[in-house]
């Protein structure tokens, strides 16, 4: 009945002129043996909630924006078993391939052009039986029906059961994607407890307690969030889409065992009351905190009280065995992610629509990121990265250095930014209270107030010794709302200009340029990848090291070279966007 529906909501859609067809011979006349490889097209789709049990009806939704792409193309669309890989072709639930108006390969896919639609009723279908995580999959192909343009993803999760957490998890337990888990208050894992989550696992965290409802993987707790890019490990809001804020719950606490800058070598952690389970800080710069990997935190950020959050993820002094990559915190009431002293790395990060800071580091942190992405839309945001050494005192050792290569900042420009933190001096790279560092191949694109500020005594006199060092940066349009224009003296602040003048200090191929990224500015559907022509491939990126760590074969400036490696897993979804 439901499908009988759906395609006839799309038959008629058609008929009215939705959906424009076309015949193969159009088709291939018009295109006139042009390959189709890539659209301007935006696209998105998403279902009603994330967790289901079967039996329940599920409606996906979708929006297309065709941005003037005319081409003729195919559509199909199908749900995916992410625990078998096994297709349901949709609209009609089969396992042999349809377009989305039902028609078979041997029939012929139906060619069309892709019609202007916001947030219709793509397909609803029976939730399915099988357990674990699901994908809504949207596809854009050439006319032929054979090559994928474009994908749209939405992930669900099917469980037969929820499980409610809170307090000490004291021994070592695996949350599976069969159950939905809900975080209700403080929850902190001890007494040499591993918790395991598996891929395609969906955690909740509960509004409304006091402390937060969070996750603290305390010194003597070790985290195994081992996600995979088609399971990925959601901690979300326990409330409905559309009605999910920033600081629903407090968010991901990782503490550790490294070396910091705290004078008696640990400290409290941020947004969570003093105790020996909120501790960090140690002597050993290798301590594993875990894994971290294809885990997206959102909704985060709970306040303890004010201007004392909690961060989507926060690393207090985890050490060189913790591993984090593929991590997107989106919709956090505080920073993104956020490090207090410690030695650990990460790759492949996604900051999006945060309140507060996209990459913060404090207490003497020295590990290296490359492949970062930060996102602004209205009403959101502070700084892209925010580095202090120490707030207190900024001489102290060991000092705030990380490294990074290869990120990318997309800010809201002159739109007037809701901070929860400073209002002014909000930087896409503000480097301040002695902080270090090295700086590479970072593209800072329409930020507030200025692309680049390093500010305080201590923090400019790391540039003479060279403990803070900037090389392969882009810049453009950052400060329209003071007035900046696109010239070097204007992408900084007054302070840091004899720095990116080379004057002072060691910054090299520091250049203002339109980084001609292709859809930076379609929030639901970005896409942060370089046009043609784009000035991230000429000569002024700068090689990573090979240490280990660093993909050396990064050879542009920002997160993107051609390859575009947030597809499937993460969610940029706006919440007035699916509402
Ligand atoms: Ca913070
Ligand atoms: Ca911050
Ligand atoms: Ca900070
Ligand atoms: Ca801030």
């Amino acid at each position: 009945m439901a499908l009988a529906l759906m395609t006839a909501a799309l038959q008629a859609a058609g008929r009215q002129g939705r959906f424009a067809y076309l015949t193969a011979d159009e088709a291939r006349r018009e295109l006139a043996g042009i390959d189709q490889f890539e659209t301007t097209a935006a696209m998105w789709v998403w279902t009603d909630k994330y967790v289901y049990r079967p039996g329940e009806t599920l409606t996906a939704r979708w929006t297309i924006r065709p941005h003037n792409d005319f081409f003729p193309y195919t559509i199909v669309a199908y749900r995916q078993n992410n625990q078998t890989g096994e297709k349901t072709f949709l609209p009609q639930a089969t396992a042999e391939a349809t377009d989305i108006f039902g028609n078979t390969v041997a029939q012929g896919f139906q060619i069309t052009r892709l019609p202007s639609i916001e947030k219709e009723v793509l397909v609803q279908v029976p939730v399915p039986n099988e357990l674990g995580m699901h994908t809504i999959v949207v596809q854009v192909r050439d006319f032929t029906g054979t090559r994928v343009v474009k994908s749209a993803y939405f992930k669900f999760g099917v469980v037969d059961g929820e499980v409610s957490v809170s307090g000490n998890i004291d021994s070592s337990t695996t949350w599976t994607n069969t159950k939905l888990y809900r975080i209700r208050g403080p929850v902190f894992v001890r007494n040499n407890a591993v918790l395991t989550i598996e891929p395609g696992t969906f955690v909740i965290g509960e509004p409304g307690s006091q402390p937060p409802s969070v996750l603290v993987i305390t010194r003597s707790g070790r985290i195994i969030a081992n996600g995979t890019r088609s399971r990925p490990i959601i901690m979300t809001s326990s409330q409905p889409f559309g009605q999910r804020k920033p600081g629903d719950w407090g968010g991901l606490i990782l503490l550790g065992r490294a070396t910091n800058n705290w004078p008696t070598g640990e400290g409290p952690i941020e947004g969570l009351v003093d105790s020996p389970d909120t501790r960090y800080g140690g002597t050993d710069d290798t301590h594993d905190c875990g894994t971290l990997r294809y885990v997206r935190v959102e909704f985060a950020g709970a306040e303890l009280q004010p201007g004392s959050e909690v961060n989507g993820i926060t690393w207090g002094s985890c050490g060189t065995r913790t591993i984090s990559e593929y991590l997107q915190v989106t919709y956090g009431f505080d920073d993104a992610f956020e490090w207090f002293g410690g030695t650990n790395n990460a790759k492949y990060l996604v900051a999006t629509y945060t309140r507060d800071d996209y990459f913060d580091g404090q207490i003497g942190w020295r590990g290296k990121v490359q492949h970062a992405v930060a996102l602004v839309n209205a009403d959101n945001g502070n700084r892209g990265i925010e580095m202090d050494n120490n707030e207190t005192n900024h001489a102290l050792r060991p000092l705030s250095a990380p490294q990074f290569y290869n990120v990318t900042f997309v800010g809201v420009g002159d739109r007037f930014t809701q901070s929860v933190d400073e209002g002014t001096g909000v930087a896409a790279i503000f480097l301040r209270r002695g902080s270090g560092g090295r700086y590479n191949n970072i593209v800072a694109y329409n930020w507030v107030t200025a692309g680049i500020d390093v500010r305080d005594t201590r923090t400019l006199e790391n540039l003479d010794s060279r403990d803070l060092t900037m090389n392969g940066v882009i810049l453009w349009d950052n400060g329209k709302s003071a007035g900046r224009a696109n010239t070097l003296d204007d992408q900084v602040t007054p302070g840091t200009r004899p720095f990116v003048r080379g004057e002072r200090g060691e910054a090299r191929n520091i250049v203002v340029a339109d980084p001609m990224l292709r859809r930076p500015f379609e929030y639901s559907d970005p896409d942060f990848r370089p046009r043609l022509g784009s000035p991230v491939f000429r000569a002024n990126w700068v090689q990573p090291p090979d240490d280990g760590f660093f993909d050396q074969w990064a050879v542009w400036s920002g997160a993107f070279g051609d390859v575009n490696w947030t597809e499937e897993w993460t969610n940029f979804i706006q919440e007035e966007d699916l509402r």
